[in-house]
């Protein structure tokens, strides 16, 4: 297997400064080293896309409530993930991204949709990510990557000049939810309009993390066999496990749940694109950033079957 790396340091899709730093938080963590060395993977780092700040004339463009921030910069940078996640995966099987703020998922999802047919989209955040520029209430673009993404919302889409090459590529359908705790009230309607497949943390309270998984793995993914993109924002965790990010919200996922999330989706064999978003090492102190930023590491490690209780369970004569 052939795992592709590239960084995203993207901030402008939210107001902290900090999350650019998260690439390179992450690979201080040890992430090469802990991925090398495994007999039948190799790892090949391509280093990071250059999203630094752009001007452009549609910055803080009225849209709704609150004015849409950096449109410019956040779309520029994305079209460099979305041609590079593309290009990555041509020689890669699997392609991990590490944000960076949850825009990125705008350009790894459309590179993985370009190089790959029919993807799945697992989405595990505290919150959706829903929302459109008129219901957002903060205006921040890592609150709308999938509104931009989704067949069934684009007569919601404005016509932002900026985002113009973001051609939507997946379906209410093929997308899923698990851990979101903290969703806005257009996010509401538009979850419960389309039918869009989740767990709720509340679900997971109420059912555990493996009956979850079984469920909306069988729903966004019923034949097995499509390429899962699994985005995993790091505030999915409970913050006592994960604090140093730029929304905290009580009441997360256990750290081994979140564990066993990624080592279902091993298990599936269908993973083909990851992204690790929102780790701000600028939000907690040294020691919170470092213990952040090692629980990212072990996400990534689990998500590509690597960790050792998944290893256990497999065939003897697998390894
Ligand atoms: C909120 C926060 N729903 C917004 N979203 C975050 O600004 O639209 N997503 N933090 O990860
Ligand atoms: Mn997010
Ligand atoms: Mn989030
Ligand atoms: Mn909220």
């Amino acid at each position: 297997v052939q795992i592709g790396i590239l960084g995203a340091p993207i901030q402008s899709g939210q107001r902290n400064h900090g999350v650019q730093f998260g690439p390179e938080a992450i690979r201080k963590a040890g992430l090469i080293e802990h991925l090398d060395h495994h007999v039948g993977m190799t790892i090949k780092d391509f280093g990071d896309v250059e999203a630094g700040y752009v001007q452009g004339h549609a910055d803080f463009y009225l849209t709704g409530k609150t004015p849409l921030r950096n449109p410019t910069s956040t779309a520029q940078a994305n079209s460099k993930v979305a041609d590079t996640v593309e290009n990555i995966l041509k020689s890669c099987d699997v392609c991990l991204t590490l944000g960076g703020d949850h825009s990125t998922a705008i350009g790894t999802i459309t590179g993985h949709a370009r190089a790959r047919e029919n993807i799945s989209v697992l989405w595990v955040d505290a919150h959706p990510d829903l929302n459109t520029p008129v219901s957002s209430p903060s205006g921040n673009i890592h609150g709308m990557p999938l509104h931009f993404l989704m067949h069934d919302l684009q007569n919601e889409r404005l016509s932002i000049p900026e985002f113009e090459w973001v051609k939507p590529c997946i379906t209410s359908s093929n997308l899923g939810y698990i851990a979101i705790r903290d969703i806005d009230p257009g996010e509401i309607a538009i979850m419960k309009r389309y039918n869009i497949p989740h767990c709720s943390i509340r679900e997971i309270d109420r059912n555990g993390i493996a009956h979850c998984m079984e469920k909306i793995l069988d729903m966004i993914n019923p034949s097995g066999n499509r390429p899962i993109h699994l985005s995993f924002d790091i505030d999915s965790l409970d913050p006592s496990i994960a604090p140093a990010t730029g929304t905290r919200v009580r009441g997360g996922l256990t750290y081994r749940e979140g564990m066993y999330i990624c080592e279902e989706v091993a298990r599936t064999g269908c993973l083909s694109a990851m992204d690790l978003v929102e780790v701000n090492p600028e939000l907690s102190n040294f020691r919170e950033a470092k213990r952040t930023s090692e629980v990212a590491v072990e996400i990534i490690k689990h998500a590509l079957g690597l960790s050792d209780t998944y290893k256990l369970e497999r065939h003897p004569q697998q390894t």
